[in-house]
């Protein structure tokens, strides 16, 4: 059940929403996820859930093999690989916008980003990593969120993949802080798509934040304020 807070409002604009929820692993990104699109499916609006890495595809499976240490590959390989996969998708994203349909996704091009600068390689810098995105649809909004390391790691599953490590995951945290508008260690330059969500506590509370953060802006998407999907740039 969600509540506490408005229904998303009816449309009068005939594109979709594009919402992203970022986040350290296990930080409740999927839970999050699947809690707002019943939200928008509770409200009769068409809306679509989607993931990346998509791991699904040939390039998703390649991908899947490097985040389980089957593989090794360059920084720099994995990084247009992930890329490679929301290209994979740019099409279909575009035509679920422009039928109407909002979607929720588990992560995006800010992960692509973060992640692969968070190496600390001085070859992939953070505009280095944006570079690839460029061009793709851009999303509505991006909510992290915000759990320290220690936090998610308490949470089931912790520690089998590559990135999940405390070092990498608190490098990750301080750079979307960075980008959220928030102190973060280095000099990140703010993003005005990001906003940081507090991750603690409860699911339904974390669920209840989440909308608080998301229904101003997809009230505007539907009332027709922000005009066509931009890209990325
Ligand atoms: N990556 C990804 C890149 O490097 N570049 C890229 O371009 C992209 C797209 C895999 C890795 O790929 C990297 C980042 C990652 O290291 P992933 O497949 O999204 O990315 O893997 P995870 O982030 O680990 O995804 P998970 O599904 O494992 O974690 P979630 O979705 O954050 O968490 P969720 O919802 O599954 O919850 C985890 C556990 O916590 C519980 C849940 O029940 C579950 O057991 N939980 C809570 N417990 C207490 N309180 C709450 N509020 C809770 N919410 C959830």
């Amino acid at each position: 059940m969600t509540s506490s807070h408005d229904p998303p409002p009816a449309a009068s604009s005939k594109r979709g929403a594009f919402i992203v929820l970022e986040g350290l692993d296990r930080s409740g990104k999927t839970t999050q996820v699947k809690l707002l699109e019943q939200r928008f499916v509770e409200a009769g609006r068409p809306v679509k859930m989607m993931r990346f890495p998509d791991r699904s595809t040939t390039i998703g499976q390649m991908i899947d093999g490097y985040l389980k240490s089957n593989v090794e590959m360059d920084d720099h390989v994995i990084h247009l690989l992930f890329s490679a996969n929301r290209w994979e998708a740019a099409k279909h994203i575009n035509e679920l916008l422009a039928s109407g349909t909002t979607i929720v996704s588990d992560r995006y091009f800010h992960s692509g980003i973060v992640y692969s600068a968070a190496k600390g390689n001085p070859s992939l810098s953070l505009s280095w990593a944006r570079a690839p995105e460029r061009g793709l649809p851009r999303p509505d909004m991006v909510v992290f969120l915000d759990l320290t390391p220690e936090e998610a790691s308490k949470r089931g599953g912790w520690g089998g993949e590559v990135y999940e490590r405390a070092e990498m995951q608190r490098r990750v945290r301080e750079l979307f802080r960075g980008l959220g508008g928030l102190e973060g260690e280095g000099a990140v330059e703010r993003d005005e798509d990001v906003v940081v969500v507090d991750a603690g506590g409860g699911v339904e509370e974390v669920a209840d934040r989440v909308w608080g953060a998301v229904e101003g802006r997809v009230g505007e998407v539907v009332r027709g304020k922000r005009g066509n999907v931009r890209v990325v740039e």
